[in-house]
Order: structure tokens, then C-alpha cells, then sequence
């Protein structure tokens, strides 16, 4: 299962993005410092199934499908608060962004209607930064990365100049964790023009400005522009937009109570919907009808929807580029050994080919591939076939010939 990680300055509502889009209860209050543990659960991505193309009913397995709409899982992790000199040991540190090394996408919750401060504390809104907010996260995180090569600096001067080993092959070793790459490293390292043969005369900005270009180069962010329901966020989303950030404007606490009220019955609202619809008038009580009519007016009216799925959605399929295909085992009969109609959905790189998928299913399916089966058009493809957004594949491998 893929991994997203919640960060973001303090109290500026991670806590309750991550309760929308899970479901579970977490501690949330407007103080810094809410949450000191990060939180673990899951969500969902949210597609058109292809089994409404197919005309088909599915028993899917490792995803959901809702009258047609598959919802795909994603490990999401709320993360503590971030402040500056976070790396420094402020606050509540950085120790817990361990936790979030390979994740795939980082979500910044960012304080849209500057209703907090720099540190986290509330204050009149309007009067926070939202982009000194995005600042913060950026700048500790590239500190953190900065830390983990330091901290190793001498020890690996010594390897490289003494050519018991290459820089990029060093670094490459320290933050494999983090999913990166030599080549990217080696790439980078040309950017930024420092010498990788003398890595003693690389100053401790030297290294910061090196990983700060990597972690942003590898690990794009998504912004969350929060609080959306209040007047002042329309100037932070602009603002946001304008600085060139992949922003989505949400209402985390409009999100949640929708999925409460729907969780209870009272409402029906799936996440993502544009709409909600009151199942009961008689059920609600007065308070409930009117903290819904408010996120009609405040949300709804002016914004189209919370922004959540959206968020998620974005995250994996816009700004990460990944695509869902469904692999079968039964090219005609859409299933797996079970019987079970487009049991699954995988989530793959735009670009991928049959056998990348293959490996993804097992890697003893990747070593074994043949073939594969487009089992929408009934046709066999190659190798160098690119697979594509919502594709239903069998994998034909020489073991299951055997
Ligand atoms: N108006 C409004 N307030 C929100 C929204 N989301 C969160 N809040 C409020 O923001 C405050 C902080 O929420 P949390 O979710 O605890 O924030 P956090 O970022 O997890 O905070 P820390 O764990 O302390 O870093 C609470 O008072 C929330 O009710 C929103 O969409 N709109
Ligand atoms: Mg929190």
C-alpha cells in the first residue's frame, strides 16, 4: 500500500484532515502541539471503477467499489506540528519524520485563513502567513535531510578522498530510506556545482542547499490550503497559487463533519461527493442543521465541494503520476483464481509496462513474464506495451504455463 504522510506547522489542522479522511478519532484542539505521536490509518483514492464501462458486477478485494466508484487504500500518517528550529530540537522536533520516510506523497497542511501564528498559536485571522507556513515545512525538512548527511560528513570525506568509494554512492547509501535515487543525487549535485571529489570543503549551507534541491526535487509536496469555510483563506489560496505551489483549498472540518453525519446515518455524503443530502429532516437536531447549512453557505456555495478527495485524488493521479489498472487472472471472465470479478486495483507509474506491473503482483510474476492480456480489447501485448489508465490485464508467465 502506498504511504502519505500529513505534515505542516503547528495546529493548523492536520490533525482533523487526517480524522476526515479516516475516520479515526484523534485528539484535535487550537493549540500547538495537539498531537505528539503521529497517527497511522487508512484512506481512499476515488476513480470510476471500470466495472460501470464493463457493465459488470465486481467482488472487489483489495479496494471497495460504491455504486461504481472504487476507492482505492492509502496509508495516511498524521505527523506532530513543525516550527522553525524544528531540526534544532524546538518544539516537538523532527525525530517523528522517521515515520514518513517512504512515503510517496506529502501533504502540507497549510493555515489558508492565517488564523495562527508562526509558532502555532491562534490569532486574528487574516493576520497569519499561509505562505510562511509552507516556508517552515520546507526549510525544516530540507534541515532534517541536511542532518542526516552531516552528522556523517567526516566519515565519508575520508571514503571519497581517500577513493575508497564515490560521493553519490555515499549519499545514495544514507538516504535510500528515502527513496532516492544515485542517479538523482548525481544529477543534483551538478545543479548545485560543488566539487562531489572534495567533500570536506563542502560547508554545512553547501550541504543545505544540495539537499534542499533533492527533497524538492524528489519529494513534491501538495499543498492543503485549510479553513476554507472562513472568509479569510480566499487571499491565502491566491496566495499560495500565485507562488507556484500545487494547492488544493479544503475544509478539513467541514470534511469531517460530513463523514460523521453520514457515518451516522444522518446525511448521505460519500467523500468526494459535490453535494450532501439530508436523509431525515426530523433526525437532525437544531445545532446539526445548522452547522450543516453553514458548510453549505460556507463551503459548498462558494468552494464546489471540502476539497479532501480532491486533495488525495491530486496527490497520487495529478502530481505523482500514478495510474490504477486492474489485474485479473481470467482474461474473459475478468477474475482471479477465486472467481472473483476485478478483484483488484494496482496503482503504477504513468509509463509502466506489463511487466512492471507483474512484479508489483509478485516478484516471482515479474521474473517468469510472457506475456500479457489487454482483457478489454481481447488482445495480447508486448513488453514495451505502456499501460494505461484503467486497463484490466492478465499476465501470462511461463510458470503458469508449466
Ligand atoms: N475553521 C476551521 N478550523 C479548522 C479546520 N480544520 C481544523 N480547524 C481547527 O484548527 C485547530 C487545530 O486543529 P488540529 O487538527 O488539532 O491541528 P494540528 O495541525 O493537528 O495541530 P498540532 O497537532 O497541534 O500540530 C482546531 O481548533 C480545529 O478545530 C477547518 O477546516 N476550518
Ligand atoms: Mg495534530
Amino acid at each position: 500500500m502506498e504511504l502519505a504522510g500529513i505534515v505542516g506547522k503547528a495546529n493548523v489542522g492536520k490533525s482533523t484532515l487526517f480524522s476526515s479522511m479516516t475516520l479515526a478519532p484523534v485528539e484535535i484542539g487550537n493549540y500547538p502541539f495537539t498531537t505528539i505521536k503521529p497517527n497511522r490509518g487508512v484512506t481512499y483514492l476515488r476513480i470510476n471503477c471500470v466495472c460501470r464501462e464493463l457493465n459488470v458486477k465486481d467482488n472487489p478485494k483489495n479496494s471497495r467499489c460504491i455504486n461504481g466508484d472504487r476507492f482505492i487504500p492509502i496509508e495516511l500518517i498524521d505527523c506532530p506540528g513543525i516550527i522553525r528550529g524544528a531540526h534544532k530540537g524546538r518544539g516537538l522536533g523532527l525525530k517523528f519524520l522517521d515515520e514518513i520516510r517512504q512515503a510517496s506523497a506529502l501533504i502540507v497542511v497549510v493555515d489558508a485563513a492565517g488564523a495562527t501564528d508562526s509558532d502555532g498559536n491562534p490569532v486574528e485571522p487574516g493576520s497569519g502567513e499561509p505562505l510562511e507556513d509552507v516556508k517552515i515545512v520546507e526549510d525544516e525538512i530540507s534541515h532534517w535531510v541536511t542532518d542526516i548527511l552531516y552528522t556523517d560528513w567526516p566519515r565519508i570525506c575520508r571514503i571519497v578522498e581517500n577513493r575508497f568509494g564515490e560521493l553519490e554512492e555515499e549519499l545514495g547509501k544514507k538516504l535510500s530510506g528515502l527513496g532516492i535515487e544515485v542517479e538523482s543525487i548525481r544529477e543534483v549535485i551538478r545543479e548545485v556545482g560543488l566539487n562531489p571529489h572534495r567533500p570536506s570543503q563542502w560547508s554545512r549551507e553547501n550541504i543545505y542547499s544540495f539537499s534542499s534541491i533533492l527533497i524538492k526535487r524528489e519529494k513534491p509536496i501538495i499543498v492543503a490550503a485549510n479553513k476554507i469555510d472562513m472568509k479569510e483563506a480566499r487571499k491565502g489560496v491566491e496566495k499560495l497559487k500565485n507562488a507556484g505551489y500545487n494547492v488544493i483549498p479544503v475544509s478539513a472540518e467541514a470534511e469531517r463533519i460530513l463523514r460523521l453525519a453520514s457515518e451516522k446515518g444522518l446525511i448521505r455524503y460519500l467523500p468526494g461527493d459535490r453535494e450532501f443530502k439530508i436523509i431525515d429532516d426530523s433526525k437532525l437536531t437544531n445545532a446539526q442543521k445548522k452547522a450543516l447549512e453553514k458548510i453549505y453557505e460556507s463551503v459548498f456555495k462558494p468552494w464546489g465541494s471540502t476539497g479532501v478527495q480532491e486533495l488525495i485524488n491530486t496527490a497520487y493521479f495529478n502530481l505523482l503520476g500514478y495510474i490504477p489498472v486492474y489485474p485479473v487472472e481470467d482474461p474473459e471472465k475478468l477474475t482471479d483464481h477465486a472467481g472473483n470479478v476485478l478483484p483488484d486495483v494496482y496503482l503504477v507509474r504513468k509509463g509502466s509496462k506489463p511487466r512492471d506491473l507483474a512484479y508489483k503482483i509478485h516478484t516471482e510474476l515479474g521474473k517468469t513474464f510472457l506475456y500479457a492480456i489487454d482483457a478489454k480489447r481481447k488482445i495480447r501485448v508486448g513488453e514495451e506495451y505502456e499501460l494505461k489508465w484503467g486497463d484490466v490485464i492478465s499476465i501470462v508467465s511461463t510458470a503458469k504455463e508449466a
